[in-house]
């Protein structure tokens, strides 16, 4: 039998058990991603969902490899500037783990994770979600714990539970404290000429908070000189901070900090201006 024979009868036959395998990870059947959004393969540039699961007899082998790979490979559905998919972003990229990436726009057709689809894995209409390990998993910070316990290296946060405490505590407040407040759903509820300045003293505000914990704990990283979970939010929210336009010179060790983490491969990586949805007068 021709080669390129061999590896098309495979695809058909893996590209047959697909649905299954999905199903068997706890993962949704491809009927059910959302529909025609693309499908960015983190290193392989963007496809369409549906252009995913059709091979040509040529490029069967890549296919083949493709198939296979994804019915095993973690699924990030994402947006390319929300901060929330951003610290699982980089958590991925630190602990070396490949994804498929579906972008999820949030403003598009009144926003995508409203999608009943969508909502089927993630109740609270929001990014990220995370499928790996035959999980649907949500809550970045939930997925980041996840992350670390399954996959410890590098570690994202210390052994030592009063270490380990002091680090939770930054990243609540940002996680908890600041974010939520200035999440595109609050700013809805508000006239559209009041967003900047509710953003802005939401950030303001809170970072208040976070430049004096971290004068206390940061020295090159946010808690000491191991990367943790609380500057995997730290540069997200940094981030929003430029976009609402908050005085960063306020700020000295946040933006120290920040400036730091930002020269780092991962936090590279997980730009938004790297993301497969990045509008390309934002790269
Ligand atoms: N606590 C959640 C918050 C997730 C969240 O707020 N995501 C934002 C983007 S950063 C979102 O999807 N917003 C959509 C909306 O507000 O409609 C987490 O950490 O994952």
């Amino acid at each position: 039998m021709p080669l390129f024979l061999f590896f098309h009868s495979v695809h058909v036959f893996l590209s047959s058990l697909r649905p299954l395998e999905l199903n068997i990870l706890g993962n949704p059947r491809p009927s059910r991603l959302p529909h025609g959004h693309e499908v960015g393969v983190v290193g392989h540039g963007p496809m369409k969902t549906s252009r995913a699961l059709r091979a040509d007899t040529l490029t069967s082998a890549v296919h083949v490899w493709k198939f296979t790979m994804a019915a095993v490979k973690p699924v990030l559905y994402s947006y390319y500037r929300s901060s929330c998919a951003w610290r699982v972003r980089i958590a991925l990229a630190l602990k070396g783990i490949d994804y498929e990436y579906v972008p999820v726009h949030l403003v598009k057709d009144g926003g995508q994770q409203h999608k009943e689809d969508y909502k089927t894995m993630n109740p609270m209409a929001q990014v990220p979600t995370l499928l790996i390990d035959g999980l649907t998993l949500t809550q970045s910070i939930a997925i980041i714990e996840y992350l670390d316990e399954t996959r410890p290296s590098p570690p994202l946060l210390p052994s030592d539970p009063k270490d380990k405490v002091k680090v939770r505590m930054i990243a609540e407040t940002i996680a908890s404290g600041i974010q939520p407040l200035q999440n595109l759903a609050v700013l809805l509820q508000l006239d559209e000429d009041k967003r900047p300045a509710w953003g802005n003293r939401c950030i303001d505000t809170g970072f208040q908070a976070v430049e004096a914990m971290l004068s206390q704990t940061a020295e090159k990283y946010s808690y000491g000189n191991s990367l943790t979970v609380a500057d995997l939010c730290l540069v997200p929210q940094v981030y929003n901070a430029n976009r609402f336009k908050v005085d960063m010179s306020k700020f000295p060790t946040i933006s120290r900090v920040h400036d730091e983490l930002a020269k780092l491969e991962a936090f590279k990586k997980a730009h938004p201006s790297q993301q497969p949805d990045c509008p390309d007068d934002q790269k």
